[in-house]
This record gives C-alpha cells, structure tokens and sequence, in this order.
C-alpha cells in the first residue's frame, strides 16, 4: 500500500535525522579529559594528578629539565620517552578508579607519581 510505504519512508527519515542529532553529542561525550602535569629538577609537578573514573586521559607531560625524560607506568601500560625542553603526550583508555603509579624511568629515584582515578 502506497500509505504505508510513505510512512516506512518517514520513519527512515526521522530515523536518519535523530542519528545527525545525536551525532555530535555523542562526539563530545568522547572528548578525554586534558591533565598537565610538569618535571622539574627530575620531580613530577604536582607529584599527584586527578582524573575522572571511565573518561579518555589525555596527559600532557612538560619536561622543564635539560635532560630527557622517560615517563612510565606499569598499571597503565605505558611508555614515552620526552626530549629536555619538549612536551609528550599521553593518551589512555577510559580507567577504572583506583591508584596508578608513575615514574621517570631515567630519574626512579626522584620522579615519582601517582594519577589518582575516582
Ligand atoms: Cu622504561
């Protein structure tokens, strides 16, 4: 029937629409959350960073010394060696709450840190 025809395409075209409106909302819900966080005389500043429970991290490390930086983790699986002077990035999957420890791989010693996730 012609009757119903139109109305499956209607359906289809409220369809298509909800989806374009959706669609950008669903965009932002995935934007991560941005931290920055320092290394300074081969210290993690601040030495403790918050972040939401289930959201995309982006960690925007800033090494301030002469000399390379490698910012590890064990629990959050990661690894990235930062010039003297230079940013890295990070980038990590949405993470559950808890206590996750890092270091400067070249400086254990005293670049010690702790991204807190609740
Ligand atoms: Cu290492």
């Amino acid at each position: 029937m012609v009757g119903t025809k139109l109305s499956q395409q209607a359906t289809r075209l409220l369809f298509a629409a909800t989806l374009l409106l959706a669609g950008p909302s669903v965009v932002a819900a995935q934007e991560p959350t941005t931290l920055q966080v320092s290394i300074s005389n081969h210290r993690f500043q601040p030495a403790e960073i918050v972040a939401p429970a289930n959201t995309a991290i982006r960690l925007r490390i800033k090494n301030l010394d002469a000399t390379p930086a490698e910012f590890e983790s064990v629990s959050l699986r990661v690894e990235k060696i930062i010039a003297a002077k230079s940013e890295g990035v990070v980038n990590l999957r949405p993470l559950q709450p808890g206590r996750y420890k890092f270091f400067d791989d070249f400086h254990r010693d005293t670049a010690q840190g702790t991204l807190v996730v609740q």
